[in-house]
């Protein structure tokens, strides 16, 4: 053995003793084991948002709540009347649903929510498109950790159902748009996924 395999040897005999003396003292101890940290899942702090359709009709809602550091999301539409397929779903930045907004219906809701540097589709606020069938109705469930419901400002934030799908930036090199200057997504497509007109909106506010 040599001089140096002594002391990591002597040091290796000083921990396991040093364990056995905590451990003892653990044994003796008549304090009550600490009870393990659970979340609570408190109901009320769910957000639940009910989407309006631009003739100010409900279409359903959408819930968000916390699940063991996620968020989960719950969406039950019904009554919609865009083509059955996939549509855009984000939640956007401004918590105001306004059908006839000047711009166009839901405008007033503004961008795709973000407190980051990502573009589309890596934006806080973008979720899973939504699937919409022939009865008119959709319904999902997803998990994201793109946000917390702590994150939410307190003015609150829209969800957006819009008229088409996202294609969430992917747009292969061999096409180009006529307003960029290379291949690729160009500006509006890396900041709405060219997902179209807003069909419904539900303001969510903590
Ligand atoms: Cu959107």
């Amino acid at each position: 053995m040599t001089p140096a395999t002594r002391v990591r040897h002597a040091s290796a005999i000083a921990a396991v003793v040093l364990l056995g003396a905590t451990a003892c003292a653990a044994d003796t101890s008549t304090e009550p084991a600490a009870a393990p940290a659970v979340e609570q899942d408190d109901a009320s702090d769910d957000l639940i948002g009910e989407l309006i359709n631009t003739e100010g009709q409900s279409v359903g809602t959408l819930s968000l709540s916390e699940d063991n550091g996620s968020v989960r999301g719950e969406v039950s539409l019904t009554d919609l009347t865009v083509d059955p397929g996939f549509h855009g779903f984000h939640l956007h930045e401004t918590a105001v649903c306004e059908a006839d907004a000047p711009d166009g219906p839901f405008t007033t809701a503004g961008g795709h929510w973000n407190f980051t540097d990502a573009e589309h589709p890596g934006h806080v606020g973008d979720m899973p498109a939504l699937l919409v069938i022939e009865n008119g109705t959709a319904e999902a469930m997803f998990v994201t950790d793109r946000f917390t419901l702590d994150d939410f400002p307190d003015e609150g934030v829209a969800v957006i159902l819009h008229e088409d799908r996202d294609n969430f930036a992917h747009i292969p090199d061999r096409y180009q748009s006529e307003d960029a200057d290379e291949p690729g997504p160009d500006e509006t497509t890396l900041a709405t996924g060219d997902a179209g007109d807003r069909y419904a909106c539900a303001t969510l506010t903590p």
